[in-house]
């Protein structure tokens, strides 16, 4: 598969594939204005920002940074305890096999110049102080961490599936197979919606219902989002809504779309390749970005093999009427139609409609409503069961 080259800032080429920085706020700290400022900088500026949110555990943080592949972790630190927590992200990145990956980061006032010289020791890369400009932010995390991230015999386990992935998606050919031997087969399930349908909090749903009744098996969770036309930079923001991947059972990645309108990153076929091959994981969740009424990201009217085994359209009650419906060429594609948030007033009017037309000759899919905002909805449980189920329609592959 050929990957086109990333749009640099402004469309022009790049000299390296985009910067990945995953960046979050510590444990017991709300103060996330000052990460999302910057994040929105170091984005506008070409970078792919994976933001995992505040009230973040160190381990979050760590797993995170091997399975992105991240260039730099970047740590927003208000509530006083940076000295002790910076220092615990760097023990779990090399309790993970990832000592090389830096870490840098802020608190405006509360990090005091005296405290910066410990955290220096102890092995942080850079702290930002009060009245940083933000454009010398840009330029230092830019100039410090941008480099080539390149194949190493020394990495392992998701370090080593994490830098694979990275190589993929640069258009660069790695060896099928990976570092555990292969076990039960793998079910790759595509997930697609309008954006903010609840995709990601659906996905995530069902990694617990996964995590409960697999004791012992991995899954994988493949996220896109989409890269900005402009800049060629994003934010990847799914694994906010990740509250079950922090377990090392759930291996975590974000992809952004760099150029491809599709809905899925144009490297998305080769990456699920990689994934399914290497035999570590049980269940494969791919998440298109929020997808527009032509859409079809997973292959499923294109006439080949589809690049999943199953397919999941979630939509909410807020598509406007029976004619949007018409339009949804996926509505007519999927092997599951999901009607999410019906919690909603709406839903009720919503779910007659998508019923119907699902009912109605020409519809094909399994229709299921979930609230997938509320654990334990029984509607999420429902449609773990169905898409996991033997006899469920398996596509073709080739
Ligand atoms: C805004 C603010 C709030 C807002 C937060 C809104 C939000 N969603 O973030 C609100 C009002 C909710 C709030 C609440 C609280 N706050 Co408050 N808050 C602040 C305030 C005024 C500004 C912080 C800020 O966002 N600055 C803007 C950023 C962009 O600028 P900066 O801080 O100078 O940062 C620079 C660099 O450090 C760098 N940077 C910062 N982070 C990062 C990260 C990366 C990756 C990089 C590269 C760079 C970088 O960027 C800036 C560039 O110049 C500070 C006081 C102050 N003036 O700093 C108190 C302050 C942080 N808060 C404080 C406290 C105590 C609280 C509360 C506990 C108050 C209470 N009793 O309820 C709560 C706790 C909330 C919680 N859940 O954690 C104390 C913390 C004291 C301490 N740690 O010892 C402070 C210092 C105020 C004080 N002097 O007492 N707070
Ligand atoms: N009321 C309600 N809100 C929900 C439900 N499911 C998700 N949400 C909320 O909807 C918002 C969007 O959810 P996401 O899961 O991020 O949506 P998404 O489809 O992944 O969004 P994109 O990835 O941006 O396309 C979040 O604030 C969720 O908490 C639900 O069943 N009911
Ligand atoms: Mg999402």
């Amino acid at each position: 598969m050929v990957v086109p080259p990333t749009p640099g800032r402004a469309g022009r080429p790049r000299k390296h594939a985009p910067l990945r920085l995953v960046t979050a706020v510590p444990l017991c700290d709300g103060h996330d204005s000052a990460v999302t400022t910057i994040n929105t900088e170091l984005a506008a500026d070409g970078a792919e920002v994976i933001y995992l949110g505040y009230h973040c555990a160190a381990s979050t943080i760590a797993r995170a940074a091997v399975q992105e592949d991240a260039h730099a972790v970047g740590l927003s630190s208000y509530n006083g305890g940076h000295r002790i927590f910076f220092r615990e992200v760097l023990r779990q990145l090399r309790e993970r096999g990832a000592p090389d990956i830096p870490v840098f980061g802020g608190g405006g006032g509360t990090i005091t110049r005296a405290d910066e010289r410990v955290m220096r020791r102890d092995g942080v890369d850079r702290i930002f102080f009060a009245g940083t400009p933000l454009a010398e932010i840009r330029e230092a995390v830019r100039a410090s961490y941008a480099r080539e991230l390149k194949a190493s015999p020394r990495l392992t386990g998701d370090r080593l599936l994490g830098r694979r992935i990275t190589l993929v998606e640069r258009g660069i050919k790695v060896p099928a197979g990976g570092p555990v031997a292969r076990g039960a087969a793998t079910l790759v399930v595509g997930v697609a919606g309008p954006g903010g349908a609840g995709k990601s909090t659906l996905i995530d749903e069902l990694t617990s219902r996964f995590l409960a009744r697999r004791p012992g098996a991995r899954v994988a969770i493949l996220a896109n989002d989409p890269t900005h036309p402009g800049t060629g930079g994003a934010i990847l923001g799914d694994r906010v809504s990740a509250i079950y991947a922090q377990d090392d059972r759930v291996f975590f990645r974000s992809l952004a779309t760099r150029g491809s309108l599709s809905g899925m990153s144009a490297a998305a076929p080769a990456v699920i390749a990689l994934v399914r091959s290497c035999g570590q994981f049980e269940l494969v969740l791919v998440e298109s970005v929020g997808i527009g009424q032509e859409s079809d990201p997973f292959g499923v009217f294109a006439g080949g093999a589809p690049a999943v085994d199953r397919t999941v359209y979630v939509i909410s009650p807020h598509y406007g009427g029976r004619i949007q419906l018409q339009k949804t060429a996926m509505l007519t594609g999927a092997d599951f139609v999901v009607l999410n948030k019906c919690d909603h007033p709406m839903a009720r009017t919503a779910s007659a409609e998508i019923g119907g037309m699902i009912a109605a000759p020409g519809g094909r899919a399994a229709f299921h409503t979930t609230v997938a905002s509320q654990h334990n909805d029984p509607g999420v449980d429902r449609l773990f069961d169905a898409i996991c189920a033997r006899e469920a329609p398996m596509r073709a592959r080739g």
